[in-house]
């Protein structure tokens, strides 16, 4: 039986990708093994069916045979670690994608996380106007560094690895505030990872769940 994973019965990005289900279908898809999705609706995700395999009753999850998952960053590790195609063979390269995958989602994801939640969800508050310009100075800065490091190379470290895939998904997360876009080395990363014949299967998966649900025109 192929792994099922859970995604967003009605994903609030309507169908982009930016939901986090994309990074587990993208490694899936790398690697070549097919899997099951289970939609799931915003009331469901809280139930505690749901929690018993998401304490923080979120997307998404993972569950193969004994193995049962939460946290993207976790299952694309565990795919990475039982399935070739994501992490190099060689220690010291494996263990500097392992940095790439902690630095995606623990240095430039949190930041991101902080605008897109002022943005979104914290707008009434008195200090939303002073804190958006601090919150993007600090994204600025993270993305700076983050393309010197890049330089002129297509990934982070030699070979497109989990790394990659994580920091990629990651930026793509900046997309609808636009700040990509003065960090031109760092759109064409993404545009190279999005250009991957797995991200667009995987992207092309997600979409049509998106469109299934879409109400139609009249
Ligand atoms: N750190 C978690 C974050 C999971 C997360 O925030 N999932 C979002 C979708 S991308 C979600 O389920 N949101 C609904 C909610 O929190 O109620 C991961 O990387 O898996």
């Amino acid at each position: 039986m192929p792994p099922v994973i859970t995604a967003f019965e009605r994903s609030p990005d309507r169908g982009q990708g930016l939901a986090r289900d994309m990074r587990v279908r993208w490694a899936l898809e790398e690697m070549g093994l097919p899997y099951e999705v289970r939609l799931i609706s915003f009331h469901e995700m809280k139930e505690p069916a749901h929690r018993a395999l998401h304490p923080f009753g979120q997307i998404p999850t993972f569950q193969d045979g004994a193995v049962a998952l939460f946290e993207s960053g976790a299952i694309v590790l565990h795919l990475g670690q039982t399935h070739p195609g994501l992490l190099p063979k060689e220690p010291a390269a494996r263990a500097r994608a392992l940095a790439w995958i902690f630095a995606a989602l623990t240095t430039i994801e949190p930041p991101i996380v902080d605008l897109q939640n002022a943005r979104l969800l914290e707008r009434d508050k008195p200090w939303n106007e002073a804190r958006l310009p601090l919150l993007e100075h600090r994204i600025h800065a993270r993305l700076s560094e983050l393309a010197d490091h890049l330089g002129e190379e297509d990934w982070l470290d030699g070979a497109f690895s989990a790394g990659d895939l994580l920091m990629v998904h990651v930026l793509l997360r900046l997309g609808p505030s636009g700040l990509l876009k003065t960090h031109l080395s760092l759109l064409d990363y993404t545009a190279r990872g999005q250009a991957r014949p797995a991200y667009r299967r995987a992207f092309a998966a997600q979409r049509a769940v998106w469109e299934a649900t879409a109400p139609q025109d009249p």
